[in-house]
């Protein structure tokens, strides 16, 4: 191994102006079994030599070489701290293209994962310059844009959105989903916001992308016409051909929708570049199966000075990704949610929904000055019901979709009970009730039935 002490910052150096000057990368490192503790400082320098200008070994530094340029790019570690084996890596902006997100993490989070001398390592965050934050496109619609679209009145305007994923995930025909719309949309007082596909219905032999966007889309325009308040369905594109989703994005448009999903992991950085760019009129509603291949770390307390065990990007950072890229919302987990988040979902919200994200220690974030790129909504869901919605709002505050599966559809008195539940339970929290006190005040309720059943505490997955 060469000596990449060059790639180190003098001590307490800090970057100058970093937002006009800098990427910025926070990290944490395990050693692997056998090097001595005293690498690490090695260990950390090879990090910012390998994903900015170094390699292996000394290379020839010959005139036509480019040596000299290379030399004023090198990326530098500063911050070390050797205790809980963290570090920062400043990398002057001009080192990446600004426009470019794959080719930006191709280097603080390309090879580097598969150096020898390191068993695990974390990239908690990047934060990114002015530059970059504004050549990328950032939300079309954002939060008030969707309220925008939707007509909502004053007091809507004060409220979460609320909607349900079909279950079971596959099942339904095309026809069969577009009477789950109906329902969902006219029980209760008609005011149930939207209809998602889950993850794993795409066009299947039984319920064709294009009978669905058709047949479910009827049902809006048909209420619609008829006064209903601005419906959406979060019809999901998602497709590893990247010319299949821009045609099904556009059926979307033809069929008089508004929102189109795609799970952001699986389809890849440049596949929501793209189809952020190319489908401009349709908000983007982000789905993030497979994220936990790539954020989750099982090593104990690893956040504060446990060891990690394998190699991840967090959540934050992908979050983070997904609003300099351009969605309008985007799932962030929940309170205690059914899925493993670390408790997250609250630093993602306010990455999402702040216009400076100030940094923030128990997270390793560095924060984002988003420099006028719109708020994303956080999509609450997993294991939600209605009667956990005053602790999403107290968690979320009133600008975040609410999303309830099994939670309206598995309530025991049937589907439009438990639109009513969620119904009763946004307004009970809106006007300044717990769930508790309405349950005692309103035993009949749909919703005392749904707290009867699910308790008042979010279901968690084991
Ligand atoms: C929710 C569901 C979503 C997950 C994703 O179903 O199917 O795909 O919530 O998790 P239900 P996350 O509402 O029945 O639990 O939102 O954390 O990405
Ligand atoms: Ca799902």
């Amino acid at each position: 191994m060469a000596v990449q002490l060059d790639y180190l910052a003098p001590p307490n150096w800090q970057p100058e102006d970093p937002d006009e000057n800098y990427v910025l990368a926070q990290y944490k490192l395990e050693l692997a079994d056998g090097i001595d503790k005293s690498m690490f400082v090695q260990a950390a320098a090879s990090i910012a030599a390998e994903s900015s200008t170094g390699t292996w070994t000394k290379v020839d530094a010959g005139p036509d070489s480019g040596i000299k340029v290379a030399e004023g790019y090198k990326a530098v570690v500063y911050d070390l701290d050797e205790t809980n084996r963290l570090f920062k890596v400043a990398y002057k902006k001009d080192l990446f293209e600004k426009d470019n997100l794959s080719g930006l993490l191709a280097g603080p989070a390309g090879n580097i994962a598969g150096m020898k001398m390191v068993k695990a390592l974390r990239l908690f965050d990047i934060r990114f310059p002015k530059a970059m934050v504004e050549a990328f496109p950032g939300p079309r619609y954002g939060i008030s844009g969707v309220r925008d679209l939707l007509s909502q009145t004053d007091k809507q305007r004060r409220m979460p959105i609320l909607g349900t994923v079909a279950k079971p995930k596959v099942g339904r025909t095309a026809g069969e989903q577009a009477i789950l719309a109906k329902r969902l949309w006219t029980a209760g007082d008609g005011t149930y916001d939207f209809i998602k596909d889950d993850e794993n219905l795409t066009s299947l032999p039984f319920n064709k992308f294009e009978d669905r966007v058709r047949l479910v889309h009827q049902v809006q325009k048909e209420l619609e016409e008829k006064g209903s308040p601005k419906k959406l369905y979060l019809c999901n594109i998602t497709h590893s051909n990247l010319d299949v989703m821009l045609k099904r994005a556009n059926l979307i448009k033809e069929n008089g929708g508004r929102c189109l999903m795609i799970d952001v992991v699986v389809t890849g950085f440049s596949a929501l570049h793209t189809v952020r760019l190319k489908t401009p009129q349709l908000l983007i509603h982000a789905h993030r199966a497979m994220h936990g291949f790539l954020t989750r770390e099982s090593g104990k307390d690893f956040m504060a000075s446990g060891t990690l065990q394998g190699f991840s990007i967090s959540m934050i950072l992908l979050a983070k990704i997904y609003r300099l890229l351009g969605v309008d919302s985007l799932h962030s987990g929940s309170p205690k949610a059914k899925m493993e988040d670390y408790g997250e979902s609250g630093e993602i919200m306010r990455l999402l929904t702040t216009e400076i994200t100030q940094p923030n220690p128990h997270y390793h974030s560095l924060g984002q000055n988003w420099f006028g790129k719109k708020k994303v909504w956080p999509v609450a869901s997993g294991g939600l019901h209605p009667g956990v919605m005053d602790k999403v709002i107290e968690a979320f505050g009133k600008d975040c979709y609410i999303q309830l599966g099994g939670g309206v559809l598995g309530h025991p008195q049937g589907i439009e009970r438990g639109v009513e539940a969620a119904i009763e339970a946004r307004k009970a929290v809106t006007e300044g009730m717990t769930i508790k006190d309405y349950v005692q005040k309103y035993p009949e309720s749909a919703l005392s039935s749904a707290v009867k059943l699910w308790g008042t505490e979010p279901k968690i997955v084991y």
